[in-house]
C-alpha cells in the first residue's frame, strides 16, 4: 500500500477541494516547524532545554525554555514565506508583525507553541496547537496589523490542528472537511497519514477535569461531576472513569481516539476570568477539530466556535468531546 504523506494529502486536497496553494504551503511550514519542536522536546536534559527562562508571559505564567524555543521556531519558519499577514501566540503580548523585508499573505496564524508546559520537565506529552484565519481586508492600509484583525469567531477558522509530542509525534489536522491524523516517520522525516476521518464516539464513560479545583466550581459543574462520580448507583446509571493529563493536547488526543469529555470550567479562583484556557489558540482550534470529528464543544452556555472574541488572550470555559455528555453538561447550565 502506498503511503500518503502530509504533502501528498495536501496536494490532493488542493485538487479536489480547491484548497488554495498558499494554505497548503502554510500547513506544510507549520508541520515542518512542529518537527523541529518535536526534535527539541525529545532532546530533554541532553539538549539543555528543560527548566524555566526566569521570565513571565503576558498571562503572568512562568515561561519554560521550551515555550520560548518553540515560539521562535514557529515565528522563524512562518515569517518569510509570504503566506501570512501576521501571527499571534500565547507567548507574545501583541500581534507579531511580518518583518518589512518579507512579502505578506492572506492568512493569520495563531498558536500555543507548547501547550501543557508544566509537563515538559516530567517527560509527559506536550504539544503545539494552531489555528488559521483569513486576514480581513485592510482597505489598502499598510501600517502595523492590529489585534482586531484576529478577533474572529472560531467558525471563521479555515484550518486548525495540533501536533502532539508523545510516544509518537502526531499531527492532527482539519481543513473543515473531517479530521486526519498523521504520524511522524522519524527515519523518513515525514508525516504519514495513519488515521483517516477520525470520529469521536457520541457516548462515553470517561471524563477529564482537574478535581483539585472542585471547591471553586459553579453549581452546575458541581452537580454534573457529582453525578458522574455517583456511577451506576447515581442518576446517570453508569460507571465513569477519569483521566487528567494536564496537557490539553494529550487529553483531546485521547478523546479524538476513543471518546470522552474534557472540562475546564470557569471557577471562583479568578472570578473576572471565564476559565483558564484561552479562546483563540486553545479552545477554538480544539473545538473545530472536535466538531469536525462529530463531537461538540461549548463554554457551558454557548457553542465555543460562535463566541465573538474581544481580545487576543481571552479566556473561556471549555466542555468538549463526546456529544451526549457535552450536551448534558451544557443543559445543566441552563438550570
Ligand atoms: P499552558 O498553555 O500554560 O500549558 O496551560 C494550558 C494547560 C492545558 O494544556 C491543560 O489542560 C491545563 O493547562 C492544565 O491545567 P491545570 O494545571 O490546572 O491542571
Ligand atoms: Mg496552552
Amino acid at each position: 500500500m502506498s503511503r500518503v504523506t502530509l504533502s501528498r494529502y495536501l496536494i490532493e486536497q488542493t485538487r479536489s477541494h480547491n484548497t488554495p496553494a498558499d494554505l497548503r504551503f502554510l500547513i506544510e511550514v507549520v508541520a515542518r516547524a512542529c518537527k523541529e519542536i518535536s526534535h527539541a522536546v525529545s532532546k530533554g536534559a541532553l539538549g539543555g532545554v528543560l527548566g524555566s527562562m526566569g521570565t513571565e508571559n503576558v498571562q503572568g505564567e512562568v515561561q519554560k525554555k521550551l515555550d520560548v524555543i518553540s515560539n521562535e521556531i514557529l515565528l522563524e519558519a512562518n515569517e518569510w514565506g509570504g503566506h501570512l499577514a501576521g501571527m499571534a501566540s500565547e507567548e507574545m503580548d501583541n500581534a507579531y508583525q511580518i518583518p518589512g523585508q518579507y512579502p505578506k499573505g492572506a492568512y493569520l496564524l495563531v498558536f500555543d507553541p507548547l501547550d501543557g508546559s508544566s509537563n515538559i520537565d516530567v517527560n509527559v506529552s506536550v504539544g503545539t496547537i494552531f489555528s488559521v484565519l483569513r486576514c480581513p481586508d485592510r482597505n489598502g492600509e499598510s501600517g502595523d496589523l492590529g489585534e482586531e484583525a484576529f478577533l474572529q469567531p472560531g467558525t471563521q477558522q479555515v484550518a486548525a490542528g495540533y501536533a502532539i509530542y508523545g510516544p509518537q509525534t502526531m499531527l492532527m489536522l482539519t481543513l473543515g472537511d473531517g479530521v486526519m491524523g498523521f504520524t511522524l516517520d522519524r527515519e523518513m522525516g515525514s508525516f504519514v497519514l495513519t488515521h483517516e476521518n477520525i470520529r469521536v464516539p457520541e457516548s462515553t464513560a470517561e471524563f477529564a477535569i482537574n478535581m483539585s479545583n472542585q471547591r471553586h466550581w459553579e453549581a452546575p459543574v458541581q452537580r454534573y461531576v457529582s453525578e458522574l462520580l455517583a456511577g451506576k448507583e447515581g442518576p446517570l446509571g453508569k460507571n465513569y472513569n477519569m483521566r487528567w493529563i494536564a496537557s490539553m493536547v494529550a487529553d483531546v488526543h485521547r478523546i479524538l481516539t476513543r471518546g470522552g469529555l474534557f472540562m475546564y470550567p470557569r471557577d471562583a479562583r479568578e472570578p473576572e476570568k471565564p476559565g483558564k484556557l484561552r479562546l483563540m489558540y486553545e479552545a477554538n482550534p480544539m473545538s473545530m477539530l472536535i466538531e469536525q470529528a462529530g463531537g461538540a464543544a461549548t463554554n457551558g452556555t454557548q457553542r465555543i466556535l460562535d463566541i465573538q472574541p474581544e481580545s487576543l488572550h481571552q479566556r473561556v470555559a471549555v466542555f468538549l468531546g463526546s456529544k451526549e455528555e457535552v450536551e448534558r453538561a451544557t443543559a445543566y447550565h441552563q438550570g
